[in-house]
Protein backbone atom coordinates (compact mmCIF):
# COMPACT_ATOMS: atom_id res chain seq x y z
CA UNK A 1 0.00 0.00 0.00
CA UNK A 2 0.99 3.56 -0.56
CA UNK A 3 0.45 6.51 1.72
CA UNK A 4 -1.25 9.63 0.44
CA UNK A 5 -0.39 13.26 1.74
CA UNK A 6 -4.17 15.12 1.95
CA UNK A 7 -4.30 18.80 2.47
CA UNK A 8 -6.51 19.91 4.95
CA UNK A 9 -7.67 22.99 6.75
CA UNK A 10 -7.81 23.32 10.49
CA UNK A 11 -11.73 23.08 12.60
CA UNK A 12 -12.88 25.04 14.94
CA UNK A 13 -13.19 23.67 18.47
CA UNK A 14 -11.61 20.35 18.45
CA UNK A 15 -10.11 20.91 22.02
CA UNK A 16 -10.41 18.15 24.22
CA UNK A 17 -12.50 17.89 27.12
CA UNK A 18 -12.84 16.27 30.54
CA UNK A 19 -12.63 13.13 28.66
CA UNK A 20 -11.55 13.40 24.57
CA UNK A 21 -13.25 15.42 21.81
CA UNK A 22 -17.26 14.44 21.70
CA UNK A 23 -19.30 15.91 19.07
CA UNK A 24 -22.29 15.35 17.20
CA UNK A 25 -21.91 12.36 14.56
CA UNK A 26 -23.06 15.23 12.05
CA UNK A 27 -19.81 16.72 13.04
CA UNK A 28 -17.43 14.28 13.39
CA UNK A 29 -18.57 12.91 9.24
CA UNK A 30 -17.95 16.12 7.83
CA UNK A 31 -14.72 15.48 5.46
CA UNK A 32 -11.19 15.42 7.14
CA UNK A 33 -12.72 16.20 10.37
CA UNK A 34 -11.72 12.87 11.98
CA UNK A 35 -8.53 12.74 10.25
CA UNK A 36 -7.68 16.39 11.44
CA UNK A 37 -8.05 15.24 14.95
CA UNK A 38 -6.01 11.89 14.70
CA UNK A 39 -3.07 13.51 12.69
CA UNK A 40 -2.83 16.33 15.32
CA UNK A 41 -2.88 13.28 17.87
CA UNK A 42 -0.04 11.93 15.94
CA UNK A 43 1.72 15.19 15.88
CA UNK A 44 1.44 16.35 19.32
CA UNK A 45 2.34 12.53 20.40
CA UNK A 46 5.78 12.83 18.36
CA UNK A 47 7.07 10.38 15.92
CA UNK A 48 9.31 8.84 18.31
CA UNK A 49 6.11 7.54 20.30
CA UNK A 50 4.13 6.85 16.72
CA UNK A 51 6.84 5.12 14.48
CA UNK A 52 7.27 1.57 15.47
CA UNK A 53 4.31 1.57 17.97
CA UNK A 54 1.42 -0.72 18.69
CA UNK A 55 -1.87 0.78 18.95
CA UNK A 56 -5.27 -0.15 20.48
CA UNK A 57 -8.04 1.19 18.30
CA UNK A 58 -11.58 0.32 19.57
CA UNK A 59 -14.59 1.81 21.65
CA UNK A 60 -18.44 1.25 23.06
CA UNK A 61 -19.82 0.51 19.63
CA UNK A 62 -21.66 3.24 19.30
CA UNK A 63 -22.50 4.76 15.60
CA UNK A 64 -19.87 5.40 13.36
CA UNK A 65 -17.63 3.44 15.15
CA UNK A 66 -16.28 1.19 12.37
CA UNK A 67 -16.07 3.71 9.88
CA UNK A 68 -13.89 5.62 12.55
CA UNK A 69 -11.63 2.50 13.45
CA UNK A 70 -10.67 1.91 9.30
CA UNK A 71 -9.79 5.54 8.88
CA UNK A 72 -7.75 5.33 11.80
CA UNK A 73 -6.19 2.11 11.12
CA UNK A 74 -5.07 4.08 7.85
CA UNK A 75 -3.77 6.92 8.74
CA UNK A 76 -1.72 4.71 11.30
CA UNK A 77 -0.20 2.65 8.64
CA UNK A 78 0.36 5.66 6.66
CA UNK A 79 2.42 7.46 9.89
CA UNK A 80 4.74 4.53 10.66
CA UNK A 81 2.04 2.79 13.27
CA UNK A 82 3.74 -1.20 13.39
CA UNK A 83 0.42 -2.55 14.55
CA UNK A 84 -3.30 -2.09 15.47
CA UNK A 85 -5.29 -4.13 17.94
CA UNK A 86 -8.87 -3.96 17.39
CA UNK A 87 -11.05 -5.52 19.93
CA UNK A 88 -13.57 -7.75 18.03
CA UNK A 89 -16.53 -6.01 16.64
CA UNK A 90 -14.43 -3.38 17.53
CA UNK A 91 -16.14 -3.48 20.79
CA UNK A 92 -13.90 -2.69 23.99
CA UNK A 93 -14.82 -0.61 27.03
CA UNK A 94 -12.81 2.15 28.55
CA UNK A 95 -11.62 0.17 31.25
CA UNK A 96 -10.64 -2.83 29.36
CA UNK A 97 -8.82 -0.42 26.45
CA UNK A 98 -6.89 0.23 29.82
CA UNK A 99 -6.42 -3.27 31.10
CA UNK A 100 -5.78 -4.35 27.63
CA UNK A 101 -2.71 -1.67 26.96
CA UNK A 102 -1.21 -2.71 30.53
CA UNK A 103 -1.57 -6.17 30.39
CA UNK A 104 -2.02 -8.15 27.16
CA UNK A 105 0.71 -9.38 25.04
CA UNK A 106 -0.09 -10.04 21.18
CA UNK A 107 0.42 -12.91 19.30
CA UNK A 108 4.07 -11.98 18.27
CA UNK A 109 4.76 -10.77 21.95
CA UNK A 110 4.26 -7.02 21.29
CA UNK A 111 2.64 -4.80 24.04
CA UNK A 112 0.78 -1.71 23.07
CA UNK A 113 2.03 1.77 23.56
CA UNK A 114 -1.57 3.65 23.59
CA UNK A 115 -4.90 3.69 22.58
CA UNK A 116 -7.50 5.64 20.72
CA UNK A 117 -10.87 5.14 22.64
CA UNK A 118 -13.98 5.57 20.67
CA UNK A 119 -16.80 6.57 22.86
CA UNK A 120 -18.73 9.42 23.96
CA UNK A 121 -19.39 7.44 27.10
CA UNK A 122 -22.69 8.52 28.41
CA UNK A 123 -24.26 10.84 25.64
CA UNK A 124 -26.46 9.01 23.48
CA UNK A 125 -25.33 7.64 20.54
CA UNK A 126 -26.70 7.35 16.55
CA UNK A 127 -26.51 9.30 13.59
CA UNK A 128 -28.14 12.63 15.20
CA UNK A 129 -26.72 11.73 18.68
CA UNK A 130 -22.57 12.02 19.76
CA UNK A 131 -19.69 10.07 18.79
CA UNK A 132 -16.63 10.51 20.52
CA UNK A 133 -12.57 9.96 20.59
CA UNK A 134 -9.93 10.49 23.33
CA UNK A 135 -6.24 9.26 23.56
CA UNK A 136 -4.81 7.04 26.13
CA UNK A 137 -1.20 6.81 26.96
CA UNK A 138 1.13 3.51 27.58
CA UNK A 139 0.07 3.97 31.82
CA UNK A 140 -3.58 2.97 30.20
CA UNK A 141 -4.79 6.37 31.28
CA UNK A 142 -5.74 9.10 29.71
CA UNK A 143 -3.75 11.90 27.65
CA UNK A 144 -2.49 14.37 30.14
CA UNK A 145 -3.64 18.11 29.46
CA UNK A 146 0.10 18.69 28.40
CA UNK A 147 -0.86 16.14 25.70
CA UNK A 148 -4.55 16.78 24.88
CA UNK A 149 -3.47 20.88 24.88
CA UNK A 150 -0.52 20.04 22.34
CA UNK A 151 -3.65 18.27 19.98
CA UNK A 152 -5.73 21.12 19.96
CA UNK A 153 -2.71 23.55 19.09
CA UNK A 154 -1.68 20.99 16.23
CA UNK A 155 -5.91 21.31 15.16
CA UNK A 156 -5.62 25.02 14.90
CA UNK A 157 -2.78 24.92 12.57
CA UNK A 158 -2.83 21.33 10.44
CA UNK A 159 -1.96 21.52 6.63
CA UNK A 160 -1.98 17.75 5.58
CA UNK A 161 -2.63 14.11 7.12
CA UNK A 162 -1.26 10.99 6.35
CA UNK A 163 -3.55 8.12 4.98
CA UNK A 164 -2.67 5.01 2.82
CA UNK A 165 -6.57 4.59 0.86
CA UNK A 166 -5.49 1.82 -0.81
CA UNK A 167 -5.21 -0.52 2.73
CA UNK A 168 -8.24 -2.63 2.17
CA UNK A 169 -10.46 -2.83 5.17
CA UNK A 170 -10.05 -4.48 8.39
CA UNK A 171 -12.67 -7.44 8.88
CA UNK A 172 -13.16 -6.11 12.36
CA UNK A 173 -15.33 -9.44 13.02
CA UNK A 174 -13.33 -12.40 13.24
CA UNK A 175 -10.49 -12.75 14.97
CA UNK A 176 -7.38 -13.06 13.94
CA UNK A 177 -3.59 -11.30 12.44
CA UNK A 178 -3.39 -9.90 8.79
CA UNK A 179 -0.22 -8.99 7.84
CA UNK A 180 0.57 -6.00 4.96
CA UNK A 181 3.61 -4.74 3.72
CA UNK A 182 3.85 -1.42 3.20
CA UNK A 183 6.10 1.36 1.89
CA UNK A 184 8.19 1.41 4.98
CA UNK A 185 8.29 -2.31 6.00
CA UNK A 186 5.28 -4.86 7.62
CA UNK A 187 2.10 -3.67 8.99
CA UNK A 188 -0.16 -5.40 11.54
CA UNK A 189 -3.85 -6.00 12.60
CA UNK A 190 -4.91 -8.00 14.79
CA UNK A 191 -8.37 -8.81 15.81
CA UNK A 192 -8.68 -10.21 18.96
CA UNK A 193 -11.41 -11.38 21.75
CA UNK A 194 -12.61 -8.07 23.65
CA UNK A 195 -13.35 -9.97 26.88
CA UNK A 196 -10.76 -11.82 28.16
CA UNK A 197 -7.85 -10.08 29.11
CA UNK A 198 -10.44 -8.01 30.88
CA UNK A 199 -11.83 -11.39 32.61
CA UNK A 200 -8.25 -12.19 33.60
CA UNK A 201 -7.60 -9.48 35.33
CA UNK A 202 -10.53 -9.43 37.42
CA UNK A 203 -10.10 -12.94 38.37
CA UNK A 204 -6.29 -11.81 39.63
CA UNK A 205 -8.16 -8.79 41.98
CA UNK A 206 -11.28 -10.95 42.93
CA UNK A 207 -12.15 -13.93 44.89
CA UNK A 208 -14.02 -15.20 42.04
CA UNK A 209 -14.98 -18.57 44.42
CA UNK A 210 -16.49 -16.42 47.11
CA UNK A 211 -18.57 -13.99 44.96
CA UNK A 212 -20.08 -17.01 43.27
CA UNK A 213 -20.79 -18.98 46.55
CA UNK A 214 -23.14 -15.32 47.03
CA UNK A 215 -24.66 -14.87 43.63
CA UNK A 216 -25.70 -18.55 43.64
CA UNK A 217 -27.31 -18.43 47.01
CA UNK A 218 -30.63 -18.86 46.57
CA UNK A 219 -31.00 -15.87 49.45
CA UNK A 220 -29.53 -13.49 47.30
CA UNK A 221 -30.97 -11.63 43.77
CA UNK A 222 -28.91 -9.64 41.26
CA UNK A 223 -29.79 -7.59 38.20
CA UNK A 224 -27.32 -5.75 36.12
CA UNK A 225 -28.18 -3.16 33.22
CA UNK A 226 -25.55 -3.05 30.57
CA UNK A 227 -28.16 -0.20 29.03
CA UNK A 228 -26.96 -1.75 25.67
CA UNK A 229 -23.93 -0.19 26.14
CA UNK A 230 -20.48 -2.04 25.76
CA UNK A 231 -20.82 -3.64 29.27
CA UNK A 232 -23.04 -6.02 27.65
CA UNK A 233 -19.69 -7.58 25.42
CA UNK A 234 -18.89 -8.62 29.33
CA UNK A 235 -21.76 -9.10 31.18
CA UNK A 236 -22.57 -12.83 30.63
CA UNK A 237 -19.23 -13.85 30.30
CA UNK A 238 -18.88 -12.26 33.88
CA UNK A 239 -21.62 -12.53 35.62
CA UNK A 240 -23.35 -15.66 34.40
CA UNK A 241 -20.74 -17.96 32.89
CA UNK A 242 -18.12 -17.55 35.30
CA UNK A 243 -19.77 -15.96 38.61
CA UNK A 244 -23.36 -18.47 38.20
CA UNK A 245 -25.46 -15.05 38.00
CA UNK A 246 -28.82 -16.44 36.16
CA UNK A 247 -29.25 -15.53 32.56
CA UNK A 248 -32.56 -13.25 33.24
CA UNK A 249 -30.64 -11.42 35.94
CA UNK A 250 -29.05 -9.42 32.46
CA UNK A 251 -30.98 -6.38 31.32
CA UNK A 252 -30.51 -4.78 27.97
CA UNK A 253 -26.97 -6.54 27.63
CA UNK A 254 -26.57 -6.18 23.64
CA UNK A 255 -24.38 -3.88 22.95
CA UNK A 256 -26.60 -1.69 20.12
CA UNK A 257 -24.39 1.78 18.00
CA UNK A 258 -27.46 3.57 19.23
CA UNK A 259 -27.82 2.32 22.93
CA UNK A 260 -31.33 0.89 21.78
CA UNK A 261 -32.54 4.68 21.75
CA UNK A 262 -31.45 5.30 25.19
CA UNK A 263 -29.46 7.34 27.37
CA UNK A 264 -26.52 5.27 28.60
CA UNK A 265 -25.88 7.06 31.92
CA UNK A 266 -26.25 4.68 34.72
CA UNK A 267 -28.50 7.20 37.42
CA UNK A 268 -32.00 6.84 38.46
CA UNK A 269 -33.41 9.18 35.54
CA UNK A 270 -31.86 6.97 32.80
CA UNK A 271 -31.84 3.90 33.91
CA UNK A 272 -35.56 3.28 34.11
CA UNK A 273 -36.05 -0.54 33.42
CA UNK A 274 -33.45 -1.13 36.65
CA UNK A 275 -34.81 1.58 38.62
CA UNK A 276 -38.47 -0.45 38.12
CA UNK A 277 -37.07 -3.45 39.02
CA UNK A 278 -35.34 -2.56 42.07
CA UNK A 279 -38.68 -0.94 43.34
CA UNK A 280 -37.05 2.48 43.10
CA UNK A 281 -39.63 3.61 40.53
CA UNK A 282 -42.71 5.74 40.49
CA UNK A 283 -44.57 2.44 39.30
CA UNK A 284 -43.18 0.16 41.99
CA UNK A 285 -42.97 -3.57 40.75
CA UNK A 286 -45.14 -5.86 43.56
CA UNK A 287 -43.13 -8.39 43.21
CA UNK A 288 -39.61 -8.45 45.63
CA UNK A 289 -37.34 -6.36 44.14
CA UNK A 290 -33.28 -8.20 43.65
CA UNK A 291 -30.99 -7.66 46.43
CA UNK A 292 -28.65 -6.19 44.38
CA UNK A 293 -28.99 -4.32 41.20
CA UNK A 294 -26.11 -2.15 38.95
CA UNK A 295 -25.64 -0.52 35.80
CA UNK A 296 -22.78 0.60 33.41
CA UNK A 297 -23.29 3.41 30.64
CA UNK A 298 -22.22 3.30 27.41
CA UNK A 299 -18.18 2.97 27.35
CA UNK A 300 -18.79 0.46 30.75
CA UNK A 301 -16.83 2.92 32.76
CA UNK A 302 -19.51 4.23 35.31
CA UNK A 303 -21.16 2.36 37.53
CA UNK A 304 -24.89 2.84 39.82
CA UNK A 305 -24.61 0.45 42.99
CA UNK A 306 -28.70 0.22 43.76
CA UNK A 307 -29.99 -2.23 46.53
CA UNK A 308 -33.59 -3.37 47.11
CA UNK A 309 -35.70 0.17 47.11
CA UNK A 310 -32.17 1.46 48.11
CA UNK A 311 -29.65 3.85 46.29
CA UNK A 312 -25.82 4.12 47.07
CA UNK A 313 -24.56 7.68 46.09
CA UNK A 314 -21.39 7.12 44.05
CA UNK A 315 -19.52 9.38 46.84
CA UNK A 316 -20.79 7.16 49.77
CA UNK A 317 -19.95 4.02 47.09
CA UNK A 318 -16.53 4.62 46.90
CA UNK A 319 -16.03 5.66 50.33
CA UNK A 320 -17.87 2.27 51.69
CA UNK A 321 -15.13 0.16 48.77
CA UNK A 322 -12.14 1.66 50.59
CA UNK A 323 -13.26 1.55 54.11
CA UNK A 324 -14.19 -2.46 53.28
CA UNK A 325 -11.11 -3.30 50.58
CA UNK A 326 -8.56 -4.65 52.55
CA UNK A 327 -10.93 -7.84 54.14
CA UNK A 328 -12.81 -8.04 51.36
CA UNK A 329 -10.72 -7.81 48.26
CA UNK A 330 -7.82 -9.85 47.83
CA UNK A 331 -6.31 -7.52 45.61
CA UNK A 332 -6.02 -4.98 48.40
CA UNK A 333 -5.14 -7.66 51.17
CA UNK A 334 -1.48 -5.59 52.20
CA UNK A 335 -3.17 -2.40 52.38
CA UNK A 336 -4.29 0.78 50.80
CA UNK A 337 -1.52 3.41 49.38
CA UNK A 338 -4.01 6.02 49.41
CA UNK A 339 -7.34 7.20 48.25
CA UNK A 340 -8.09 10.20 46.02
CA UNK A 341 -11.44 11.76 45.23
CA UNK A 342 -12.95 14.28 42.64
CA UNK A 343 -13.29 17.82 44.01
CA UNK A 344 -17.11 17.84 43.75
CA UNK A 345 -17.39 14.37 45.18
CA UNK A 346 -18.42 14.46 48.80
CA UNK A 347 -16.07 14.23 51.91
CA UNK A 348 -17.33 10.96 52.68
CA UNK A 349 -14.02 9.57 51.45
CA UNK A 350 -12.19 12.59 53.94
CA UNK A 351 -13.82 10.68 56.49
CA UNK A 352 -13.04 7.44 56.26
CA UNK A 353 -9.20 8.32 54.90
CA UNK A 354 -8.99 9.93 58.20
CA UNK A 355 -9.84 6.82 59.81
CA UNK A 356 -7.75 4.40 58.48
CA UNK A 357 -5.03 6.95 58.06
CA UNK A 358 -4.49 7.03 54.93
CA UNK A 359 -2.92 9.06 52.46
CA UNK A 360 -6.01 11.28 50.65
CA UNK A 361 -5.91 13.54 47.45
CA UNK A 362 -8.50 15.82 46.37
CA UNK A 363 -8.43 16.16 42.43
CA UNK A 364 -10.38 17.97 39.40
CA UNK A 365 -12.98 16.14 37.95
CA UNK A 366 -11.86 13.85 35.60
CA UNK A 367 -10.36 10.23 35.69
CA UNK A 368 -6.84 11.69 33.78
CA UNK A 369 -6.05 13.28 37.38
CA UNK A 370 -5.68 9.63 39.33
CA UNK A 371 -3.39 8.21 36.61
CA UNK A 372 -0.01 10.05 37.90
CA UNK A 373 -0.77 9.49 42.00
CA UNK A 374 -1.44 5.60 41.32
CA UNK A 375 2.08 5.64 39.11
CA UNK A 376 3.56 6.88 41.83
CA UNK A 377 2.45 4.66 44.04
CA UNK A 378 0.14 6.98 46.01
CA UNK A 379 -3.67 5.99 45.42
CA UNK A 380 -5.25 2.63 44.99
CA UNK A 381 -8.89 3.49 45.61
CA UNK A 382 -10.47 6.44 44.19
CA UNK A 383 -13.62 7.85 43.03
CA UNK A 384 -16.12 10.55 41.46
CA UNK A 385 -19.46 12.15 41.96
CA UNK A 386 -20.61 11.17 38.40
CA UNK A 387 -21.13 6.81 38.84
CA UNK A 388 -17.32 7.02 38.50
CA UNK A 389 -14.94 4.35 40.33
CA UNK A 390 -12.10 2.44 40.25
CA UNK A 391 -8.72 1.44 41.40
CA UNK A 392 -5.04 0.99 40.50
CA UNK A 393 -5.39 -1.71 38.69
CA UNK A 394 -6.00 0.19 35.22
CA UNK A 395 -5.73 4.12 34.97
CA UNK A 396 -9.60 4.08 33.99
CA UNK A 397 -12.60 4.44 36.17
CA UNK A 398 -14.15 0.89 36.23
CA UNK A 399 -17.89 0.17 36.24
CA UNK A 400 -17.73 -3.64 36.38
CA UNK A 401 -15.08 -3.55 38.48
CA UNK A 402 -16.90 -1.76 40.96
CA UNK A 403 -19.90 -4.17 40.81
CA UNK A 404 -17.72 -6.72 41.53
CA UNK A 405 -16.19 -4.84 44.39
CA UNK A 406 -19.41 -4.15 45.96
CA UNK A 407 -20.90 -8.13 45.63
CA UNK A 408 -16.80 -8.77 47.53
CA UNK A 409 -18.21 -6.68 50.33
CA UNK A 410 -21.52 -8.22 50.52
CA UNK A 411 -20.17 -11.38 50.18
CA UNK A 412 -17.61 -11.33 52.85
CA UNK A 413 -20.00 -9.43 55.37
CA UNK A 414 -22.33 -12.35 54.84
CA UNK A 415 -19.66 -14.86 54.85
CA UNK A 416 -20.40 -18.41 56.51
CA UNK A 417 -24.03 -16.89 57.14
CA UNK A 418 -25.48 -17.21 53.80
CA UNK A 419 -28.02 -19.35 55.88
CA UNK A 420 -29.05 -16.58 57.98
CA UNK A 421 -30.66 -13.41 57.06
CA UNK A 422 -28.97 -11.70 54.39
CA UNK A 423 -26.64 -8.53 55.49
CA UNK A 424 -28.12 -6.05 52.58
CA UNK A 425 -26.61 -3.04 50.76
CA UNK A 426 -28.82 -1.09 53.07
CA UNK A 427 -27.52 -2.29 55.77
CA UNK A 428 -23.89 -1.91 54.56
CA UNK A 429 -24.48 1.81 53.76
CA UNK A 430 -26.38 2.54 57.10
CA UNK A 431 -23.59 1.02 58.97
CA UNK A 432 -21.38 2.71 57.55
CA UNK A 433 -23.23 6.09 58.11
CA UNK A 434 -23.51 5.11 61.64
CA UNK A 435 -19.69 4.90 61.45
CA UNK A 436 -18.70 7.90 60.27
CA UNK A 437 -21.64 10.13 60.05
CA UNK A 438 -23.44 10.80 56.86
CA UNK A 439 -22.66 13.15 53.40
CA UNK A 440 -25.87 14.25 52.13
CA UNK A 441 -25.71 14.85 48.56
CA UNK A 442 -27.23 15.40 45.06
CA UNK A 443 -26.58 17.18 41.79
CA UNK A 444 -28.23 19.28 39.85
CA UNK A 445 -27.84 19.63 36.38
CA UNK A 446 -28.67 22.33 33.57
CA UNK A 447 -28.24 20.73 30.28
CA UNK A 448 -28.10 22.86 27.30
CA UNK A 449 -28.00 26.18 28.71
CA UNK A 450 -26.83 29.49 26.30
CA UNK A 451 -23.10 29.07 26.79
CA UNK A 452 -23.21 32.68 27.59
CA UNK A 453 -25.81 32.74 30.17
CA UNK A 454 -23.56 29.66 31.69
CA UNK A 455 -20.68 32.08 31.86
CA UNK A 456 -22.25 34.88 33.13
CA UNK A 457 -23.65 32.87 35.88
CA UNK A 458 -20.21 31.74 36.36
CA UNK A 459 -18.43 34.81 36.27
CA UNK A 460 -21.06 36.11 38.81
CA UNK A 461 -20.23 34.16 41.09
CA UNK A 462 -16.23 34.49 41.38
CA UNK A 463 -17.20 37.93 41.74
CA UNK A 464 -19.38 37.49 44.19
CA UNK A 465 -16.64 35.36 46.22
CA UNK A 466 -14.81 38.22 46.85
CA UNK A 467 -17.43 39.64 49.21
CA UNK A 468 -18.52 37.00 51.74
CA UNK A 469 -20.19 39.09 53.44
CA UNK A 470 -22.21 40.11 50.68
CA UNK A 471 -22.73 36.37 50.42
CA UNK A 472 -23.61 35.39 53.58
CA UNK A 473 -26.02 38.61 53.44
CA UNK A 474 -27.90 36.81 50.38
CA UNK A 475 -28.08 33.41 52.32
CA UNK A 476 -29.23 35.17 55.43
CA UNK A 477 -32.09 36.82 53.36
CA UNK A 478 -33.48 33.06 51.68
CA UNK A 479 -32.53 30.93 54.76
CA UNK A 480 -31.59 31.75 58.57
CA UNK A 481 -31.08 27.54 59.21
CA UNK A 482 -28.17 27.72 56.66
CA UNK A 483 -24.93 27.80 58.20
CA UNK A 484 -22.35 31.12 56.85
CA UNK A 485 -19.69 30.88 54.35
CA UNK A 486 -16.65 31.00 55.52
CA UNK A 487 -14.39 30.56 52.49
CA UNK A 488 -14.95 30.85 48.57
CA UNK A 489 -12.80 30.07 45.89
CA UNK A 490 -11.80 28.69 42.80
CA UNK A 491 -10.52 24.99 42.97
CA UNK A 492 -6.49 24.97 41.61
CA UNK A 493 -4.97 21.73 41.58
CA UNK A 494 -1.54 21.23 42.14
CA UNK A 495 -0.12 18.19 41.10
CA UNK A 496 1.99 16.63 43.66
CA UNK A 497 4.09 14.11 41.62
CA UNK A 498 4.53 16.29 38.07
CA UNK A 499 4.09 19.79 39.91
CA UNK A 500 1.59 20.90 36.99
CA UNK A 501 -1.30 23.53 37.65
CA UNK A 502 -4.72 23.19 36.59
CA UNK A 503 -6.75 26.41 37.79
CA UNK A 504 -10.36 26.92 37.01
CA UNK A 505 -11.46 23.58 38.02
CA UNK A 506 -15.00 24.56 39.81
CA UNK A 507 -16.29 27.46 41.86
CA UNK A 508 -16.88 26.64 45.53
CA UNK A 509 -18.92 27.68 48.55
CA UNK A 510 -17.58 26.55 51.72
CA UNK A 511 -19.87 26.57 54.70
CA UNK A 512 -19.19 26.51 58.21
CA UNK A 513 -20.46 23.17 58.92
CA UNK A 514 -18.71 21.31 56.34
CA UNK A 515 -21.48 21.91 53.61
CA UNK A 516 -20.36 22.72 50.45
CA UNK A 517 -21.97 24.22 47.53
CA UNK A 518 -19.84 23.84 43.42
CA UNK A 519 -20.16 25.28 40.46
CA UNK A 520 -19.07 23.79 37.57
CA UNK A 521 -19.29 23.78 33.74
CA UNK A 522 -19.42 20.27 31.73
CA UNK A 523 -16.84 19.65 29.75
CA UNK A 524 -18.25 16.38 28.14
CA UNK A 525 -21.20 18.26 26.56
CA UNK A 526 -21.58 18.32 22.85
CA UNK A 527 -24.52 21.25 22.63
CA UNK A 528 -24.41 24.95 24.43
CA UNK A 529 -23.45 24.42 28.23
CA UNK A 530 -23.74 22.19 31.08
CA UNK A 531 -23.89 23.85 34.45
CA UNK A 532 -23.30 21.46 37.19
CA UNK A 533 -24.39 22.33 40.44
CA UNK A 534 -23.10 19.89 43.51
CA UNK A 535 -24.82 20.23 46.85
CA UNK A 536 -23.53 18.35 49.95
CA UNK A 537 -23.98 18.64 53.81
CA UNK A 538 -22.39 16.81 56.34
CA UNK A 539 -24.13 15.64 59.55
CA UNK A 540 -22.60 13.54 61.98
CA UNK A 541 -25.46 12.93 64.75
CA UNK A 542 -26.56 9.37 64.74
CA UNK A 543 -30.32 10.64 65.03
CA UNK A 544 -30.01 12.93 62.06
CA UNK A 545 -28.78 10.25 59.57
CA UNK A 546 -31.85 8.46 58.17
CA UNK A 547 -33.27 11.43 56.63
CA UNK A 548 -34.79 11.48 53.43
CA UNK A 549 -31.80 13.41 51.14
CA UNK A 550 -33.49 16.27 49.36
CA UNK A 551 -35.72 17.19 52.40
CA UNK A 552 -32.45 17.20 54.18
CA UNK A 553 -30.91 18.93 51.30
CA UNK A 554 -33.89 21.54 50.89
CA UNK A 555 -32.66 24.58 52.89
CA UNK A 556 -28.92 24.62 51.02
CA UNK A 557 -30.40 23.82 47.44
CA UNK A 558 -32.95 26.86 47.89
CA UNK A 559 -29.84 29.16 48.59
CA UNK A 560 -27.40 27.67 46.12
CA UNK A 561 -30.34 28.39 43.42
CA UNK A 562 -30.62 31.84 44.89
CA UNK A 563 -27.04 32.72 45.54
CA UNK A 564 -26.18 31.68 42.10
CA UNK A 565 -29.29 33.48 40.41
CA UNK A 566 -29.96 30.56 38.51
CA UNK A 567 -33.57 30.89 37.12
CA UNK A 568 -32.01 34.96 35.93
CA UNK A 569 -29.24 33.73 34.46
CA UNK A 570 -30.39 30.43 32.55
CA UNK A 571 -34.21 30.49 32.54
CA UNK A 572 -34.59 27.33 33.75
CA UNK A 573 -37.38 26.89 36.68
CA UNK A 574 -35.77 23.02 37.00
CA UNK A 575 -32.67 21.03 36.17
CA UNK A 576 -32.95 18.84 33.36
CA UNK A 577 -31.49 16.03 35.49
CA UNK A 578 -30.99 15.59 39.34
CA UNK A 579 -28.70 12.97 40.33
C1 LIG B 1 -18.31 14.25 33.50
C2 LIG B 1 -18.23 13.95 34.97
C3 LIG B 1 -16.80 13.61 35.36
C4 LIG B 1 -16.33 12.42 34.50
C5 LIG B 1 -16.49 12.77 33.03
C6 LIG B 1 -16.12 11.61 32.14
O1 LIG B 1 -17.50 15.36 33.20
O2 LIG B 1 -18.69 15.04 35.72
O3 LIG B 1 -16.75 13.31 36.72
O4 LIG B 1 -14.98 12.15 34.76
O5 LIG B 1 -17.84 13.12 32.77
O6 LIG B 1 -16.89 10.49 32.40
P1 LIG B 1 -18.07 16.85 33.02
O7 LIG B 1 -16.90 17.67 32.60
O8 LIG B 1 -19.16 16.74 32.00
O9 LIG B 1 -18.63 17.21 34.35
V1 LIG B 1 -17.32 9.51 31.10
O10 LIG B 1 -18.04 8.09 31.74
O11 LIG B 1 -18.23 10.56 30.24
O12 LIG B 1 -15.86 9.21 30.34
CO1 LIG C 1 -18.15 6.57 30.50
Amino acid sequence: FNVSRIETTPFDGQKPGTSGLRKKVKVFVQPHYLENFVQASFNALTEEKVRGATLVVSGDGRYYSEQAIQIITKMAAANGVRRIWIGQNGLLSTPAVSAVIRERVGVDGSKATGAFILTASHNPGGPNEDFGIKYNMENGGPAPEGITNKIYEYTTTIKEYFITPDLPNVDITSVGVTNFTGPEGPFDVEVFDSASDYIKLMKSIFDFESIRKLLTSPKFTFCYDALHGVAGAYAKRIFVDELGAQESSLLNCIPKEDFGGGHPDPNLTYAKELVARMGLGKSESQNDPPEFGAAADGDADRNMILGKRFFVTPSDSVAIIAANAVEAIPYFSAGLKGVARSMPTSAALDVVAKHLNLKFFEVPTGWKFFGNLMDAGMCSVCGEESFGTGSDHIREKDGIWAVLAWLSILAYKNKDKLEDKLVTVEDIVRQHWATYGRHYYTRYDYENVDAGAAKELMAYLVKLQSSLSEANQIIKGVRSDVSNVVNADEFEYNDPVDGSISSHQGIRYLFEDGSRLIFRLSGTGSEGATIRLYIEQYEKDPSKIGRLSHEALAPLVEVALKLSKMEEFTGRSAPTVIT
